[in-house]
């Protein structure tokens, strides 16, 4: 593999964030390599979101890689919140001016940024080990890694640290340089993929004494579900059949009569953590996505704020190059931030709704009123659903 020792912008990770960015600075003319510390296969392994806003699905068409999106992606009109058993649904296009959500797997997103990213030539390093930025408190930065076995040096002007939670981006930040805000939840997710038909027509957000549940799907074929479980659980514990009654249990029962069960392609579970780090801007070292922020699943915000980064930092990179304009990519964090924070909230505010914290029976009452007032009132309904289809951008 040739691997260039300079490019314009470095960008760490070739997750949907990375991915994303890279495409639209390659149709801007921006030179880019993309740094990812595991193989192609892997990274579409991992089985995450699978509902995408208006402003995401807007973004892979200005990437001019949505034609899978545009024949298979499904359009969502309402989404359902369940309490006490009665599943009440909320439109969506009425209460926002027509906007809706699409249900299309993160996995496709990501294969669909990576396939146009080979075709265009584009420097992804896969399998590079060891990554670091360096230097970015500096106009002289650059990222090392070793691959293959060989160390590497790439200059740059700008690094870009779509590497996740876990990544090196954020963690080679100095402390007395970065905020960071955290919250963990007293559960997880445990979630399972089947060739089923969904038994729904949209997603369903069900509170149930026996916890949380999900349904959601990838296909008309295919389905994706979700139990709340214990944090410390073990995925191993859980056989399909496990799985599937205990869904069931948790099922309005219209839901439960026709649910059609079968094996898993996919369980895994997902721990849930609200988290942001301020600023998304250090010197020429930028964060975007989960390097920067975290949110509970349960909004199906995770994916769309890590494109609505990019929404942002594209233009400020490319207006960057332009014009040496340095205080746009301070601007970039500003903005950033501002949507991230009202999506923090909503997906933090939509788990204490929908989630069993405890026994507190007073609390299970303050959350059946609340649901009954969010679903039967014009401004609850349009309060969800505004937050629902994404916040303008
Ligand atoms: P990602 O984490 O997707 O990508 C980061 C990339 O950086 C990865 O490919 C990683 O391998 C790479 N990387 C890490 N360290 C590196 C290093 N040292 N060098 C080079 N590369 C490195 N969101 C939803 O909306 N709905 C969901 O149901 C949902 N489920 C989720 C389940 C799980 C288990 C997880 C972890 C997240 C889930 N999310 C969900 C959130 C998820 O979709 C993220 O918001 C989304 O992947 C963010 O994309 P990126 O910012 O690109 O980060
Ligand atoms: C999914 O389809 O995986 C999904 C849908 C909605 C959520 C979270 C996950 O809130």
């Amino acid at each position: 593999m040739n691997i260039p020792q300079r490019a314009q912008v470095v960008i760490i990770g070739a997750g949907p964030s990375g991915l994303l960015l890279g495409r639209l600075l390659d149709l801007a003319g921006i030179d880019n390599v993309i740094l990812e510390r595991r193989s192609p296969e892997y990274v579409l392994s991992r089985i995450r979101a699978g509902i995408l806003e208006q402003i995401t699905v807007d973004l892979l068409a200005k990437a001019q890689c949505d034609e899978r999106l545009k024949a298979q992606g499904i359009p969502h009109h309402s989404v359902q919140l369940v309490h006490e058993g009665k599943p009440a649904k909320i439109d969506l296009p009425q209460y926002t001016g027509g906007r809706i959500v699409t249900a299309y797997g993160q996995t496709e997103v990501t294969k669909d940024l990576m396939d146009a990213r080979f075709a265009g030539g584009g420097a992804a390093v896969y399998e590079a080990e060891d990554t670091r930025p360096q230097n970015f408190d500096t106009h002289d930065p650059y990222v090392e890694f070793r691959h293959g076995g060989a160390a590497h040096r790439i200059g740059c002007d700008i690094i870009v640290g779509c590497d996740g939670y876990h990544g090196p981006s954020r963690a080679a930040i100095p402390a007395s340089a970065i905020k960071t805000y955290m919250k963990t939840y007293p559960f997880g997710w445990l979630g399972l993929l089947s060739d089923t038909p969904p038994v729904a027509r949209e997603v369903v957000y069900i509170n149930h004494d026996r916890g949380f549940a999900l349904c959601s799907m990838r296909s008309h074929t295919r389905s994706r579900y979700y139990i709340q479980c214990d944090a410390d659980d073990d995925v191993r514990r859980w056989s399909d059949e496990d799985f599937w009654t205990e869904f069931k249990k948790r099922l309005p029962v219209v839901y439960a009569e026709t649910l059609v069960t079968g094996p898993s392609l996919e369980k895994s579970i997902a721990p849930l953590r609200s988290f942001v780090a301020e600023p998304m801007r250090f010197g020429r070292l930028l964060l975007a996505g989960d390097a920067a922020h975290v949110v509970p699943p349960t909004g199906a915000k995770g994916l769309n704020l890590a494109m609505s980064d990019i929404h942002y930092l594209h233009t400020a990179i490319i207006e960057y190059f332009a014009d040496g304009c340095d205080s746009i990519l301070t601007e970039y964090s500003r903005r950033a931030l501002a949507r991230v924070w009202k999506s923090e909230h909503f997906s933090w505010w939509l788990t204490n709704l929908t989630h069993r914290f405890n026994d507190d029976p007073f609390e299970q009452k303050m959350k059946q009123a609340e649901m009954e007032y969010l679903t039967t009132s014009e401004a609850g309904r349009r309060m969800v659903a505004e937050n629902y289809v994404g916040l303008a951008v």
